[in-house]
């Protein structure tokens, strides 16, 4: 038998079994390739961006590692996700792009400048590709940035963050218009500061007044979200948009709230606040990525914290009203690898979230039969998800199992090593 047979017939045998736990795989397959990953670009050139503003230093962000052949330019860095959109499955993947990724040609524009005319090529290749774009606002890397952006108390800074990030919301709505479906902007901010600080509540006033100021326009076709964070390096001992912060501002005007796997206390689970935050605001942004230690932005890979997220979202059965985004930079190995392994980790977690045998696990609960709850919760880690995955990569036509190395490697010799 060839591999193309073994995993059809594998697939069956799986099918079955699943069958026989009230599970049925051919609905769950569908949902998979219908589960839009929003891609984040910035893997591909470690947060570089294509400004032309010469190095602004600045700080607020920073990828690891020197592997070469990292994008250089706009045509790089879309035959790189053309490439990787080669070797995943599924048929709605977003590209999220982030200000500083703007079609600037060879002008400088500075962030307060910033145009949707910037991302016009950008639109027209989305459109080509069948890729729908989601937008951030960039306020780390700049000489502006300093320790703090939308909450500096010099008003001339605040004022030059906030008109950069009314001008992004004003690019995705035109994104959003374009596209025929809303883009979804994030806000994420650095600000904080290294030490002691004797005005928490300052810095977090302003930045309340500055958001207040950024949202006061209502725009049809965008989405806005607010990301928070535990700390960032350099900026240990207080950050000004914490989980508090935005929570409270998010649950108050009806924002989303964005939730960064590596943006919480380890022990602290991301997933158990999928059902909190869907009951106070309106949907969720996740950025699935890997904390080591601290936010380190690892890729993502099938652990326990990606499995138990996804499984909170289809347990609270909001595929609908949670936005799956990805969020790591590792630039000390190839990044196409990195992308095809971090994708196809969080479509693995989601696959295995929409096998569980939840009608089952509900009705044992229901009867206040915990034994055999946990008992099915044991069991159904060794049904045969990953027979139905093979199957999913082999409809999809993709890498199955480990193929995508070979694929990659060749990509490497054939384009990447050559930059
Ligand atoms: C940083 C945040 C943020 C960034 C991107 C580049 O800690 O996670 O989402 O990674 O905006
Ligand atoms: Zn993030």
């Amino acid at each position: 038998m060839n591999k193309r047979e073994l995993v059809q017939k594998s697939y069956e045998i799986a099918k079955e079994r699943y069958a026989s736990v009230g599970v049925d795989v051919d609905t769950t397959l569908e949902k998979l390739d219908n589960l839009a990953i929003s891609i984040h670009c910035w893997q591909a050139d470690d947060v570089t961006g294509f400004e032309n503003l010469g190095n602004l230093g600045g700080g607020g962000i920073q990828a690891t590692g020197n592997y070469p052949g990292k994008a250089r330019n706009i045509n790089e860095l879309r035959t790189d996700i053309e490439k990787v959109l080669t070797l995943v499955g599924g048929k709605k993947h977003r590209l999220n792009l982030h200000e500083i990724y703007g079609d600037f040609g060879d002008k400088v524009v500075d962030r307060d400048q910033v145009e949707a005319s910037h991302f016009t090529s950008w639109m027209q290749w989305g459109k080509e590709k069948g890729i729908k774009l989601d937008f951030n606002s960039t306020s780390f890397g700049h000489s502006k940035s300093g320790d703090l952006t939308l909450a500096n108390p010099d008003k001339s800074i605040r004022d030059f963050w906030i008109e950069h990030t009314k001008r992004c919301r004003a690019i995705s709505e035109e994104m959003g218009k374009f596209q025929n479906d809303p883009c979804i902007m994030n806000i994420w901010i650095h600000d904080g500061m290294k030490d002691l600080t004797v005005n928490r509540y300052k810095y977090r006033s302003l930045l309340e007044k500055s958001l207040d100021e950024i949202f006061a326009k209502e725009y049809k076709n965008m989405k806005d979200c607010i990301e928070s964070k535990l700390f960032g390096i350099a900026l240990e001992s207080y950050t000004v948009g914490s989980h508090d912060f935005y929570l409270g501002y998010g649950a108050k005007k009806q924002k989303m709230v964005t939730l960064d796997m590596g943006h919480f206390h380890l022990s602290e689970s991301v997933a158990d606040k999928i059902s909190s935050l869907l009951l106070f605001t309106p949907e969720i942004m996740l950025h699935v990525s890997r904390p080591v230690r601290w936010d380190s932005d690892h890729i993502v890979i099938l652990n326990d914290e990606t499995l138990e997220l996804a499984k909170e979202v289809v347990r609270a059965d909001a595929l609908e009203k949670v936005h799956i985004g990805l969020d790591f930079f590792d630039a000390s190995i190839n990044r196409i690898g990195a992308y095809v392994i971090g994708i196809r980790a969080t479509q693995k977690a989601f696959l295995q979230a929409l096998l569980e045998p939840l009608g089952q696990l509900r009705e044992y609960e229901a009867n206040g039969l915990y034994f055999e709850r946990l008992a099915l919760l044991e069991e159904s880690k060794v049904l045969p998800w990953n027979a139905v995955w093979d199957y999913f990569c082999l409809k999809n036509d993709v890498a199955i199992g480990d193929d995508y190395i070979g694929e990659i490697q060749q990509y490497e010799r054939n384009v990447t090593s050559k930059r």
